[in-house]
C-alpha cells in the first residue's frame, strides 16, 4: 500500500481573559461588578472528505492555528468565541501524537476535534458574593491545547479488482496501469495486494489489484477473507471473470455471495463486470457467455476485455471513472447535511478531579536542603493556568480551590509551611502571603 506522510502543529485557540468593570450609572455612586467572561477559543477540527487522496498539502502549511477567542468587556460583555479551525483531510487519514492513534478518520464527513480551545476567563461578574462586593479580580484565558501531530495516510483505492484465481486480474492492473505484478498461469499467484494509477481521459483511477477470492473466500478459505478488507473502502468494484469459465453465471454468484458474507456494505458497493481473455475467440461465444452474465447480474454494466490484446480496455476504464465520480458524490452529499456525522471528542474525561501532591527536595552548595511541593491534576492545574498571579484575590481564589479539593490538607501533612514555594503548572506561590 503507498503510504503518505506529514508532520503538523496543531494549536487550538486561546481562551479571552474576562474583564474587571464595575457598573458606572447616573447617581449611583459605586455599582456591582460587570466584567464580562472571555470567549472560549476555537478548536482545531479534522474533517475527512473523499475529495483529497494526498497529505501533500500538508507539507505547505505545517501549522494549523485556530482563532483565539476575545476578551469579555463592561457591561456584562462576553468575548465572542475563536471560529473553530475546521481542516479537511483525505479519508483514511490516522493521526498520532507521540506515536499514539488520537484519530483515524475512516468515514467521509466524520468530523474529529484534535485540539481544544481554551476556555474563557471569567468576568469579575461572576466574583461577586455577600462577602466581596466589589471583586477586583477576574481570570484569565486558558491557552488552547497545542502539540505536534504525525499524519498517515494509507491510500484507499477508487477501484478494486476482485475475481477467482487466474481470473486476469494482476494482467489487467499491469497493463492499464504503471504496476508490475506477478503474473502466472496458475492460482494464487498474487500474494500481497497491488496498486497502480491508470490513466484515462484528462483524470485517473487508483486501481488494488487483491489475491483471487474463492467458495469460502470470506470464511477464510484460500486467501481471500484477509485481503478483502483491502478493497472494503474502494469505491468502485471490477469484477473480473475467464471468459473460458464454463458455468459463468454460478461463477459470477458465488463471488458475489463471499461478497454479501464478508459484508453488506462491499455487496451494496457500485460494480462493473468485465469477461477477460477474449482474444482469439469468436465474436459470437463471447456474447453467449455475456448474455449468460447479464442473466445474473441485472442492470450492472457487463464488458469484454483482452488484457493481451489490449481490447476493451479504454472503454471499461471509462465507464469506472463516472461509476467512481457517482460513488464520490453519493459520500460528498453526506458530508454536506450538517450534524448527519457525530463529532466525536477525544477527551471525554477531560476535567478529572484527580490530584497529587509531591515534595521535591534539593541539596545546595553548602549542604542545606530546600524543598519545594509541586501539585499536579488536570483540574487544579487548568484553575492555576486560569489564574492571574499577580493578582491577590485571584489567588485567593486558588487556594480556596485548594482547600476545597483537599490539596492544602496534603500539603500541610506532608510538611508545607505557611512560607513553603507551592508549584502549579509552572507558576510558584505561597500558602499564605
Ligand atoms: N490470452 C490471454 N491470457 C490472459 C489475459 N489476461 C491474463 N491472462 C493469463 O491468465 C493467467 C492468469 O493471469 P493473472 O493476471 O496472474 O491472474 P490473477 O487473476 O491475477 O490471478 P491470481 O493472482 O492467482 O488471483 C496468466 O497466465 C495470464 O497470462 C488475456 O487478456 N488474454
Ligand atoms: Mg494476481
Amino acid at each position: 500500500m503507498f503510504v503518505d506522510t506529514a508532520k503538523v502543529s496543531i494549536c487550538a485557540g486561546r481562551g479571552g481573559d474576562g474583564a474587571v468593570s464595575f457598573r458606572r450609572e447616573l447617581y449611583v455612586e459605586k455599582g456591582g461588578p460587570d466584567g464580562g467572561d472571555g470567549g472560549r477559543g476555537g478548536d482545531v477540527v479534522f474533517l475527512a472528505t473523499e475529495n483529497l487522496n494526498t497529505l501533500i498539502d500538508f507539507r505547505y502549511k505545517p501549522e494549523l492555528k485556530a482563532e483565539n477567542g476575545e476578551s469579555g468587556s463592561k457591561r456584562d460583555r462576553h468575548g465572542a468565541a475563536g471560529e473553530p479551525l475546521i481542516v479537511k483531510v483525505p479519508v483514511g487519514t490516522v493521526v498520532r501524537r507521540d506515536g499514539e492513534i488520537i484519530a483515524d478518520l475512516t468515514e467521509s464527513g466524520q468530523k474529529v476535534v484534535i485540539a481544544n480551545g481554551g476556555d474563557g476567563g471569567f468576568g469579575n461578574a461572576h466574583f461577586k458574593s455577600s462577602v466581596r462586593q466589589t471583586p477586583r479580580m477576574a481570570e484569565k484565558g486558558e491557552v488552547g491545547e497545542a502539540f505536534e501531530v504525525e499524519l498517515e495516510l494509507k491510500l484507499l483505492a477508487d477501484v478494486g479488482l476482485i475475481g477467482f484465481p487466474n481470473a486476469g486480474k494482476s494482467t489487467f492492473l499491469s497493463v492499464v496501469s504503471n504496476a508490475r505484478p506477478e503474473i502466472a498461469n496458475y492460482a494464487f499467484t498474487t500474494l500481497t495486494p497491488n496498486l497502480g494509477v491508470a490513466d484515462i481521459d484528462d483524470g485517473s483511477l487508483l486501481i488494488a489489484d487483491i489475491p483471487g477470492l474463492i467458495e469460502g473466500a470470506s470464511e477464510g478459505k484460500g486467501l481471500g477473507d484477509a485481503f478483502l478488507r483491502h478493497v472494503e473502502r474502494t469505491a468502485v468494484l471490477l469484477h473480473l471473470i475467464d471468459v473460458y469459465t464454463d458455468d459463468i453465471a454460478a461463477a459470477y454468484k458465488t463471488i458475489r455471495a463471499e461478497l454479501a458474507n464478508y459484508s453488506l456494505d462491499l455487496m451494496n458497493r457500485p460494480e462493473i463486470i468485465a469477461l477477460t481473455k477474449i482474444d482469439g475467440l469468436d465474436d459470437d461465444i463471447v456474447q453467449m457467455q455475456i448474455d449468460a452474465v447479464k442473466d445474473m447480474a441485472g442492470d450492472v454494466p457487463v464488458f469484454a476485455i483482452s488484457s493481451s490484446a489490449h481490447k476493451g480496455l479504454a472503454d471499461v476504464l471509462r465507464a469506472l471513472r463516472v461509476k467512481v465520480a457517482e460513488a464520490r458524490k453519493v459520500d460528498e452529499s453526506i458530508e454536506d447535511e450538517d450534524g448527519e456525522i457525530e463529532t466525536i471528542t477525544l477527551d471525554a474525561a477531560k476535567i478529572s478531579g484527580a490530584w497529587a501532591v509531591e515534595k521535591v527536595e534539593n541539596r545546595g552548595k553548602n549542604g542545606e536542603l530546600t524543598a519545594y511541593y509541586r501539585v499536579t491534576g488536570e483540574k487544579i492545574e487548568k484553575f492555576a493556568r486560569r489564574t492571574n498571579f499577580e493578582n491577590y484575590e485571584g489567588l485567593n481564589r486558588l487556594r480556596d480551590i485548594m482547600k476545597k479539593l483537599g490539596i492544602v490538607h496534603e500539603l500541610r501533612r506532608q510538611g508545607a509551611e505557611n512560607d513553603s514555594p507551592i508549584s502549579i503548572g509552572g507558576s510558584v506561590f505561597t500558602l499564605v502571603e
